[in-house]
């Protein structure tokens, strides 16, 4: 074998050559067989959903082969929209302007932001509750739901004390507003009251609001007192496009509202409205009086009137409170209507009532207009009364207005 000749420039070159290779080979292997160090590892990618989240406008492709994109509304719910402001809720905040001023704006005095809240509160809120007309009943039951919820240390300040006294009128109006059911053919809606409450005028206001709803109509022209209230309630028979039954002048009450269901009967008309006097010519009491027309109803349609409507002018105030008890004495009273609201600062006194006698309230009038009259929505009345949070902020003008 011939030995290698080292003098070669090119065998050096090529020993050279090949112990590179080798060296290299070996370094290789060495950092094969090392165990790999561990090294900081990124985090894995984000699921899609995740994504989406923080990126809304992403686009989350399904995992397993998508025919279709998915689109974010398809997991995720839609929010729900936001309340809608109680209707007329306009209206209840025009109608109870001077309430808001003699009651609300007070009361947010005597919750000034700044107070402690102590017992001594009560007091001036008692004489808040007692001068807007709400009653000494209802006064007492807000009290006392105030005074329990201070011992119990519920109360912190003052606008938890504003929010326990709303609760407490909300819990009131609870039964109100719950509307007119017209579910019988005719439905018979006597409507009664002192005189000059609102009476007539309501009964054209309602025909006007069921005309519109398409139910035809017969009003009854019960009140027989005065010749001026048939022409009154011809003239809104008129208006509305309806017939009005009436009877001779200071004819017998009875015998015009029996004659009205009858035609009503006859003709299959929705609703029949009835007109009472507020006051009355012969000797025997209103209240008797009604007791009796009561009965003629109940004789004349085989079932008592489906709606008594006892009609209230704000502007009496704690008189109101006391009418509704006469009347509920006389007749089942199913709902009341508030009239006049509109310019009277004792609005309060719709709690009052409610509270009192547990008797609904379904209408109010804020006006002498056809549609000042409106369904009564306890949440739009709440809202309107007790509007925050400037009603906290204390009024300028805290003088009673009337
Ligand atoms: N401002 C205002 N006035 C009203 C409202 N409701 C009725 N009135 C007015 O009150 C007055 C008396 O209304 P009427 O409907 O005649 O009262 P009534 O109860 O029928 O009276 P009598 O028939 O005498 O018993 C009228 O001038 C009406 O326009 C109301 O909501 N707001
Ligand atoms: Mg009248």
């Amino acid at each position: 074998m011939e030995s290698l000749d080292l003098s070669n420039p090119t065998v050096l070159a090529a020993i050279a050559a090949v112990a590179a290779l080798i060296v290299v080979g070996i370094i290789i292997g060495l950092v094969r067989g090392r165990k790999p160090k561990e090294l900081p590892r990124e985090p894995p990618p984000p699921p899609p959903e995740a994504l989406a989240e923080e990126h809304p406008k992403i686009e989350v492709e399904a995992r397993a082969e998508p025919t279709q994109p998915i689109q974010l509304e398809d997991l995720v719910p839609p929010a729900p929209p936001p309340p809608a402001p109680p209707a007329d809720l306009g209206a209840f905040r025009s109608g109870l302007k001077s309430t808001r001023g003699n009651l609300i704006s007070r009361l947010a005095v005597v919750f000034r932001r700044d107070r402690e809240l102590d017992v001594s509160i009560l007091d001036e809120v008692e004489e808040v509750l007692i001068t807007a007309d709400v009653g000494v009943h209802t006064t007492q039951r807000i009290l006392e739901a105030l005074r329990t919820q201070m011992n119990e240390g519920q109360l912190s300040s003052a606008a938890d004390a504003w929010e326990a006294i709303r609760e407490e009128a909300r819990s009131i109006l609870a039964s109100s507003g719950q509307g007119l059911a017209i579910d019988q053919s005719p439905t018979v809606i006597l409507v009664v009251g002192v005189n000059g409450v609102g009476k007539t005028t309501t009964i054209g206001k309602l025909a006007s609001r069921f005309d519109r709803q398409g139910k035809t109509l017969l009003l009854g022209a019960g009140d027989t007192f005065r010749a001026a209230a048939v022409t009154q309630l011809e003239v809104w028979g008129r208006r509305v496009g309806c017939e009005v039954v009436k009877g001779k002048d200071r004819a017998d009450p009875g015998s015009v509202i029996f004659d009205t269901i009858e035609k009503a009967k006859a003709e299959g008309i929705d609703i029949v409205i009835a007109d009472t006097a507020g006051r009355l010519h012969t000797k025997v009491p209103l209240m008797d009086e009604l007791t009796k027309l009561g009965r003629t109803v109940e004789k004349a349609l085989g079932r008592p009137a489906d709606h008594v409507l006892l009609v209230l002018d704000a502007t009496t105030g704690q008189n109101a409170i006391q009418q509704t008890q006469l009347f509920k004495d006389a007749l089942p009273l199913s709902g009341i209507v508030l009239t006049k609201l509109d310019g009277t600062a004792k609005g309060g006194v719709i709690l009052g009532i409610v509270d009192q006698h547990q008797v609904p309230i379904e209408f109010i009038g804020v006006g002498e207009k056809v549609e000042d009259l409106k369904p009564f929505g306890a949440e739009a009345f709440l809202q309107a009364l007790f509007e925050s949070p400037e009603a906290l902020e204390p009024s300028e003008d805290t003088s009673s207005a009337n």
